[in-house]
């Protein structure tokens, strides 16, 4: 059965704009010089995680990337620990040691970004693998990108996947780029047809339309619980930043009108926003407000991590070694 209750599209809305303004205030910091190292934006692909994970509950599990963030906000991450992480805090959660690449969050059921392109697959399978064996019937979700599909890894998972019936969907989000390199020139054939040559199930989904995405989202994780997955999912979709937040000057490889078209005419923050709007479930006053209060709590979040303390230097090994 699928959500159609208002209380959980005004949610699916909130959670949109605050990948978008955490990532808005990310963005800032790298350009002012105050966060270390390089992150990679979410923004234009809100409708994805938000559309996926909003079919999960806390038990369910993701599996994420080096464009995570959208991933574990979506799945129910705080701003404060978030900006903690990206700062080398002590309180974000991973204790200041991820950063923007390696952010878990095991009490919602996120086993972390990953900054090896592919490296969570067989993460998320053994997940799916240790649902089964447990008798647990919590869905696992490995998120990656188009460039991933270059992985032999995403191979031998989806075989052994198929083969042992395992409760996880594997959601490749098609945001037309793999670094600087157009998917076009690097990935020959169907994306689809990849899962169907091992048997899986694949859907094409319009990755900029949140009801879609969570719509039949509900649908496969339903199914996924009784023993009917693995499931596949190519979400057409696109990254309104750089590669990453150093790359400005795209040009060379990528067109401003092309983004510009983008933004324009296929933004899923936009294209919600309307159709709430539309179906009389919020009001353009609602809406602002609730914009303005995610901007507060943000701009409050920041203030507090850069204030936060590092943690102590005898802990580097700390969470190194299990047990
Ligand atoms: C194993 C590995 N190879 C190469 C890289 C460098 N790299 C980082 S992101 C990226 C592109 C990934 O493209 P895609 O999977 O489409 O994700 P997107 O960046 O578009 O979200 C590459 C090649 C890496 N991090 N890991
Ligand atoms: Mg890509």
């Amino acid at each position: 059965m699928t959500k159609t209750n208002t209380e959980d599209y005004l949610r699916m809305y909130r959670q949109m704009v605050r990948i978008r303004t955490f990532e808005d205030h990310a963005n800032q910091l790298y350009l002012s010089a105050r966060m270390p190292g390089l992150t990679h934006m979410y923004s234009g692909q809100e409708a994805v995680a938000v559309g996926i994970c909003e079919a999960l509950t806390d038990d369910d599990k993701i599996t994420s990337t080096h464009r995570g963030h959208g991933h574990c906000v979506a799945k129910g991450a705080e701003f404060s620990q978030m900006f903690c992480e990206l700062l080398g805090k002590e309180e974000g959660y991973c204790r200041g040691k991820g950063g923007s690449m390696h952010i878990a969050d095991q009490s919602h059921g996120n086993l972390g970004a990953n900054a090896i392109v592919g490296g969570s697959m067989g993460i998320a399978t053994g997940s799916a693998l240790r649902a089964k064996l447990q008798g647990s019937d919590d869905v696992t979700v490995c998120f990656f990108g188009d460039g991933a599909t270059a992985q032999g890894l995403l191979y031998e998972v989806m075989n052994m996947a198929s083969l042992w019936k395992l409760p996880v969907i594997y959601a490749c989000e098609n945001n037309g780029y793999s670094e600087y390199t157009k998917t076009a020139e690097i990935a020959a054939g169907s994306i689809t047809a990849r899962a169907e040559a091992f048997g899986i199930e694949a859907h094409q989904v319009d990755g900029q339309d949140v009801l879609a995405v969570n719509g039949l989202t509900q649908k496969l994780v339903a199914r996924a619980r009784k023993g009917e997955g693995p499931f596949f999912l190519e979400l057409m979709t696109y990254r309104y930043h750089g590669h990453h937040v150093g790359d400005i000057n795209r040009g060379y490889y990528r067109d401003k009108a092309e983004e510009q078209e983008w933004k324009d005419n296929r933004d899923p923050i936009t294209l919600f926003r309307a159709w709430l709007l539309d179906q009389g479930i919020a009001s353009e006053d609602e809406i602002a407000a609730m914009t303005a209060e995610i901007e507060q709590d943000a701009a409050a979040a920041v203030a507090h991590a850069e204030a936060a303390p590092y943690p102590d230097t005898a802990e580097v090994d700390m969470h190194v070694y299990a047990g």
